[in-house]
């Protein structure tokens, strides 16, 4: 079964919407590649711009974050339903960067899994380990507890929709790219712990990405590896480099 790949952006804590609206139309001639799924995540207050600038391209907006309650007294929290209602379809969950300043857990993340799943929005759930993890040797046991806490409660049909970005956390920003042996090795555990949970169907569905300082120079070989479904990109995707990560194929 070939999967389509799936390229996205993390725009992280950048653009003003303003800026949003100016980078959007500057991407969106460079990002037209009908064989990759292309997804925009930005913040919360850029959605709508970003979706306005976008309309009539094959650029998707995501979110970068969303809160597991329905609705109520929460405090600078976006809900689901809001997501919704403006149109996303996918959202960013458990990156690094909120498990590490805004306390999220595997628990907290499995619960915004199981509600994107209800209100019918595709989760990129994040996994990945510390440098200090991968020199003690348990990447794997660690990755796979992750997912395994990220999934509790969601049934076949909807882990096969869902998306997996696999981001080492000793590569995020830091130019460190992760070995496209390391990156596929990581991912085809992820994928054989998808199948362990579930069943081969499911395990051959699911997508996953690499993310972690990914360049126009690393996307065509990440991307080639079996298991690797695609990208999420942060500091690239906010440059017309962008461009030549989608279209690494051309
Ligand atoms: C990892 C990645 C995007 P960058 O956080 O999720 O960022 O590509 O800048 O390492």
């Amino acid at each position: 079964m070939s999967r389509k790949k799936i390229i996205a952006g993390n725009w992280k804590m950048n653009m003003t919407p303003s800026e949003a609206v100016e980078l959007v139309n500057t991407l969106k001639p460079l990002v037209a590649n009908d064989d990759v799924d292309v997804v925009f995540c930005v913040p919360a207050i850029d959605i709508i711009p970003a979706m306005e600038a976008a309309k009539g391209t094959n650029i998707h907006i995501g979110a970068e974050n969303m809160y597991y309650e329905d609705k109520g007294a929460y405090t600078g929290e976006i809900s689901p339903a809001m997501l919704k209602d403006a149109g996303v379809n996918y959202v960013v969950i458990g990156h690094s960067e909120r498990r590490e300043y805004f306390a999220e857990t595997d628990e907290t993340v499995n619960k915004k899994v199981l509600k994107a799943f209800e209100y019918g929005i595709t989760p990129i759930v994040c996994c990945g380990e510390s440098l200090t993890q991968r020199e003690q040797g348990i990447t794997l046991d660690w990755i796979r507890q992750q997912i395994k806490i990220a999934f509790l409660g969601i049934p076949a049909e909807n882990a096969a929709k869902a998306v997996i970005a696999y981001e080492p956390i000793w590569a995020i920003g830091t130019g460190k790219v992760a070995t496209t042996e390391q990156a596929q090795e990581v991912c085809s555990a992820i994928r054989s712990c998808i199948l362990e949970i579930y069943d081969e169907a499911t395990a051959e569905a699911i997508r996953i990405q690499y993310g972690g300082s990914v360049s126009a120079a690393s996307a065509p070989e990440l991307f080639a590896q079996p298991d690797i479904d695609g990208g999420l990109v942060g500091g690239a995707s906010l440059k017309p480099e962008f461009g030549k990560i989608v279209n690494y194929n051309k």
